[in-house]
């Protein structure tokens, strides 16, 4: 065995070269891959001894892309495009052997090979588009050759990998290995070329996928509509699909210039570096102080109490994970409700084609309901999900510290309230956490995982477990009012009262909100989720709302004429018998006027840059105060909750990171600047003074505090 580089070795087997890639955890194409590889590709090429090349990774994976953590450096020979092409001009035939996740750089790697085989279980894909860039090694000009124009663009814009036998099937593989077995495979396969006298078969050459160019231009021009109403912004699909559309028109090496070219232009922008944070801060948000100290607890029983929304989500979220939950309610029929609700995800599921009727069977065979809290007794983790309120959630907590052994961990899926005083009333505090789940529970990726004072570190660890069971993005929270995601929330919206009590309408902010990127703006989301929801906790939270607080009282008007948002018919918008859209509504702007009356306001007008200014700079404000407070650890965390949570555009990075991008120092100004109308709302944070006045970001605070 040859080593060509650190992380790549050559070994000839029977007249095959064998060029390995083991640069663990994911063999992503770092420097040393590349050159080693480039050394290998030459080295077979002109040994006469070779016959054919076997390109395989070792350990868990084929490589899965280009090694995302040298995009903030200078590009250095040789460049990936660079060693595809060597691949492709090999003399030899060579045969990508795919397992594991073959992913962006190392797809493309796949697609210059002549030949490509894979493992059954092997998953392939062009996730750039998830950090704001296009497949940049070839993958926009080889793969539409192989497969026409709409496997092509499903799988660059959605970025969502394949399966082998989908890969097969669209004419990306030349077979699939189900023996488990996949370097025999690979070497059987290399031998079968050499006994048949089998060519080399640059994809470059191939047209096959250019034979129906009526249906490659239909497959574009669908896309790119879809895309028009979707992109909220994103730049890098239409990138795609200009490179694309360029493939079938233009020779092979201009269709890589362009690709080239614009690879490096969005490999510069705001929007890839915004994505390419989230990338690693999702990551790193799974690294905790608790970590170091403990580990988790078994996790295989798990109840929930309470049927209603959350927790009827909650119990689809365990069974997805394939494992079994135990329901508990206070009667036969809120139970039979929690069960009905529960299949009737399931059910849509399968109308839906998402699972089979036998996988929703085996799933709802997991659910167990009871009324009496006894069926708890063996469970090792139980999330209470009962209605917002401290007492009924106390007399829950009492009742699971009867009824559950010492170390079954008690979660709380409050959003609000203060977990201290729930973990305060029973007789082990140390096994209380909570678990703040979003509506709907199986589909938002985002859990807050708030730890209270006295909870044990190893009950920390197994919530960090759990989530990634259930397949979450899991944030360290600490105990305040609204905890990260829902503290912020309180405070933006404000900036967006204050707004149209100032002078803007609900609908020109959540326009501006979506053009900033936002799938929907404050306005519909309240609409969405119930403004009773709100009204209640402003109800709440009246008797020590401090006088000198600026409140907006439109919001309890609309309330008041039970205008709840969409369930209603009537909110911010009102909605036609069943619509998801609303129209504006000039009631509502009446309502508007009014209160603006009443407290001799002068509407003025704002533009929709000065909305967004306000709306983010409450929000970083605010996220500097939590992390002055030790409520958040990083800044990274809160933008993994503000992105995951509360819709915050991925491709900005999170506000936090959007604060960076835009100089703490603007932000700390603007801040400055909108205090002397209101310097109780707009104090800027002490943290973001002293950052800006050391010349700081809040980049080097995640630095500063990585554990
Ligand atoms: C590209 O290829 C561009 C080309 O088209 C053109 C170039 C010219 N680089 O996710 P995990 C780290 S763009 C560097 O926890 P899993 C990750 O940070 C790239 N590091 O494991 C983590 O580190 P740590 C296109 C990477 O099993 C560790 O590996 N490819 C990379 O849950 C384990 O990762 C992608 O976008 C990377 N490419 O999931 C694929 N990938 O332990 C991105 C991972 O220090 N990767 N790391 O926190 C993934 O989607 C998942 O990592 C994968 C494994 C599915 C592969």
């Amino acid at each position: 065995m040859t080593e060509l580089s650190q992380n790549v070795s050559l070994a000839i087997n029977a007249g095959v070269a064998v060029i390995t890639v083991d640069n663990p955890p994911v063999n992503a194409l770092g420097l040393a891959v590349r050159q080693g590889l480039a050394k290998g590709i030459s080295l077979a090429g002109g040994d006469p001894e070779v016959k054919a090349v076997i390109l395989i990774g070792a350990g868990r994976t084929f490589p899965a892309g280009a090694d995302i953590r040298e995009f903030g450096t200078p590009p250095q020979a040789p460049l990936l495009p660079d060693v595809c092409q060597s691949i492709e001009d090999c003399p030899k035939p060579v045969i990508a052997a795919l397992h594991g996740t073959a992913l962006g750089g190392g797809y493309e790697i796949a697609l210059a090979a002549h030949y490509r085989i894979a493992d059954a279980a092997a998953r392939l894909g062009l996730p750039e588009v998830n950090l704001g860039l296009l497949p940049g090694a070839g993958g926009t000009q080889r793969m539409p050759r192989l497969t026409g124009a709409a496997p092509a663009l499903d799988m660059m814009l959605s970025g969502t990998p394949i399966s082998a036998a989908k890969a097969l099937e669209i004419g990306v593989l030349d077979e699939v290995c189900d023996s488990g077995d996949l370097p025999a495979a690979a070497q059987a396969f290399a031998v079968r070329l050499i006994l048949e006298g089998a060519l080399v078969r640059p994809t470059s050459k191939l047209g096959t996928g250019f034979a129906d160019m009526a249906a490659y231009d239909a497959a574009i021009a669908e896309r790119l509509t879809r895309l028009q109403s979707r992109a909220r912004g994103q730049k890098s699909p239409f990138k795609i699909v200009d490179c694309i559309k360029a493939a079938a028109r233009v020779p092979f090496d201009e269709g890589m210039r362009l690709e080239r070219a614009a690879f490096m232009e969005c490999l510069a922008s705001d929007q890839s570096k915004g994505m390419i944070h989230a990338f690693f801060a999702e990551r790193q948000a799974a690294r905790i102080p608790e970590a170091s100290r403990a580990k988790p607890r078994p996790l295989n029983r798990l109840g929930v109490v309470g049927g209603g929304t959350m927790g009827a989500g909650i119990a689809v979220a365990i069974l997805n994970a394939g494992l079994p939950v135990t329901m508990i309610e206070r009667d036969a029929d809120s139970l039979a409700h929690g069960r009905a609700a529960v299949e009737k995800v399931f059910q849509r599921n399968v109308a839906k084609g998402r699972m089979s009727a036998a996988e929703k069977d085996a799933a709802m065979g997991r659910w167990q309901g009871a009324t009496d809290y006894a069926a708890l007794g063996d469970a090792d983790l139980v999330i209470e999900a009962v209605f917002e309120d401290m007492a009924v959630k106390q007399q829950v907590f009492a009742r699971l510290d009867q009824v559950t052994r010492p170390g079954t961990i008690l979660a709380s899926n409050t959003s609000y309230l203060d977990i201290n005083t729930l973990a305060a009333g029973i007789s082990r505090p140390g096994d209380v956490i909570g678990l703040h789940f979003f509506s709907p529970a199986n589909i938002m990726k985002l859990l807050e995982i708030v730890v209270p004072a006295k909870v044990s570190d190893d009950v920390v660890v197994s919530a960090f477990a759990l989530a990634k069971k259930l397949g979450k993005v899991a944030v360290r929270a600490g105990v305040c009012d609204g905890f990260i995601g829902n503290r912020m929330l309180a405070t933006y919206r404000r900036a967006a009262d204050y707004m149209v009590e100032d002078g803007a309408s609900p609908y020109q902010i959540d326009a501006a909100l979506r053009a900033f990127g936002y799938p929907m703006g404050p306005y519909q989301v309240s609409d969405l989720a119930g403004g009773d929801i709100g009204w209640a906790t402003r109800k709440r939270k009246a008797p020590t709302r401090p006088p000198e607080e600026r409140y907006v009282e439109i919001a309890d008007r609309i309330c008041e004429r039970g205008w709840f948002g969409q369930k209603t018919g009537r909110g911010y918008y009102r909605y036609d018998e069943g619509a998801r859209t609303g129209v504006e509504d000039p009631e509502v702007l009446a309502i508007i006027d009014q209160e603006r009356a009443k407290k001799g306001i002068t509407p003025r007008t704002f533009s929709d840059a000065e909305i967004q200014n306000r709306y983010l700079a409450a929000m970083i404000n605010e996220g500097c105060n939590i992390l002055a407070e030790g409520i958040a650890l990083r800044p990274l965390d809160i933008d993994v909750t503000l992105i995951y949570g509360y819709g915050f555009p991925r491709w900005r990075g999170g506000p936090m990171k959007y604060a960076d991008m835009v100089g703490p120092e603007v932000i700390l100004g603007r801040l400055r600047d909108y205090a002397r109308e209101d310097p109780q709302f707009w104090r800027a944070s002490d943290l973001l003074v002293d950052l800006v006045a050391e010349g700081s970001s809040l980049d080097d605070l995640n630095k500063r505090t990585e554990v």
